[in-house]
């Protein structure tokens, strides 16, 4: 019988406990972890270690954590389905980092537009971390072996680095990792902000100029009716109108749709209506997910249970890589 199992593509992700996630981390990611739990072997992690690139306060960072958990379950992900833990909870992710260290060059990290964004954003604080931050996720991502990593568009320069690390570290010492590929929504893959359409929705922007995960059906509808549009008056999905578009795709993805069906159910109707008709959707998706993570938050020893089930799970599996990894090196 054992025999006849046939074992599924593994898939990798995380997401960052920054602070509170976006529509867009929803749309570009966190949708996709949800509807990938059954047909794949998922493993699920908050990464706590990422976040610390961008000072963070202690209270605040162990706050954002427990919640980033609690959202988490309330979008869906089962415990019982998949591997879902705190990153630096597997102390393998830090020491895969280092040995990667060694085998990525300063020049293709450097280069990186989120380094580059970041280091902008943070000017006092451009720390080594911040640098280094694709090699840590790079050694999320080998260290289970991972096929698939379902994230945004721009996270697609990162996913190259793993694969290049993957095969630079196989060719260099033997067949180790295996090489991992993007799974990017077609559409949703980059939501916009609603203030600013030619840049990433972003939850450490202004709050006008995102959906928060948890924003409450009034906060949902005074943000949608401030959403910057433009002056054509007529509702097409085209790069000349980025701010209708945006909207589109929003709709279109809290809907199952594409954005070319929505543009075309909102035919000779104006601006008002499809804000109207998004905020609806919003409201209907986002309402039970809220109040799940109400529920959540209020048992923590149902949180440490979960982090504590995952810990171990994926520890089993990270720890069989790393000393796969350190033999191969030369390690003792
Ligand atoms: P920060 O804004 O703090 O830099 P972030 O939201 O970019 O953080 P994460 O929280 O780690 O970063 O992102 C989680 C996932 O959400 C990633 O897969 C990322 O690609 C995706 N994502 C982030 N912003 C968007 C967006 N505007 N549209 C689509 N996907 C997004
Ligand atoms: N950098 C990612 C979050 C992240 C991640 C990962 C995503 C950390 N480690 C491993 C996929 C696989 C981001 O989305 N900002």
């Amino acid at each position: 019988m054992e025999a006849n199992v046939e074992k599924k593509p593994i898939v990798f992700s995380a997401v960052q406990p920054s602070g509170l996630p976006t529509i867009g981390n929803y749309i570009g990611a966190l949708k996709n972890w949800v509807n990938m739990q059954d047909e794949f072997d998922c493993i699920y992690a908050v990464a706590d270690l990422h976040a610390i690139t961008v000072r963070q306060e202690p209270a605040k960072l162990r706050a954002n954590s427990m919640q980033m958990m609690a959202l988490l379950l309330a979008c869906g992900i089962d415990p019982d389905k998949c591997v879902l833990f705190m990153q630096s909870h597997v102390s393998a992710h830090s020491e895969l980092a280092w040995l990667l260290n060694t085998i990525t060059y300063i020049g293709e990290l450097s280069r990186m537009t989120q380094f580059k964004d970041k280091s902008r954003k943070h000017e006092s604080n451009i720390n080594v971390g911040l640098l280094d931050y694709p090699v840590l996720m790079a050694a999320d991502i080998l260290l289970y072996q991972a096929e698939y990593i379902p994230v945004g568009k721009d996270q697609t320069q990162h996913l190259e680095l793993a694969r290049d690390l993957a095969e630079r570290f196989n060719n260099a010492y033997s067949p180790t990792f295996t090489v991992p590929k993007g799974y990017i929504p077609k559409t949703g893959g980059r939501i916009m902000s609603l203030q600013d359409p030619m840049h990433k929705m972003s939850k450490s922007d202004d709050a006008n100029a995102f959906i928060g995960m948890l924003d409450t059906p009034d906060e949902i509808a005074r943000k949608i009716k401030r959403a910057v549009t433009d002056s054509v008056g007529v509702i097409n999905y085209c790069p000349e109108q980025p701010g209708v578009s945006n909207l589109l795709d929003i709709y279109a993805a809290f809907g199952d749709e594409t954005p070319e069906q929505a543009a075309a159910a909102f035919e000779g109707k104006g601006y008002g209506e499809l804000k109207a008709a998004l905020t609806e959707r919003l409201v209907e998706v986002l309402t039970p997910i809220r109040e799940n993570c109400t529920r959540y938050m209020g048992d923590k020893a149902y949180l440490q249970s979960v982090m504590k089930k995952g810990e171990d799970a994926a520890a089993a599996m990270a720890y069989r890589t790393l000393a796969k990894v350190r033999r191969k090196m030369g390690f003792i």
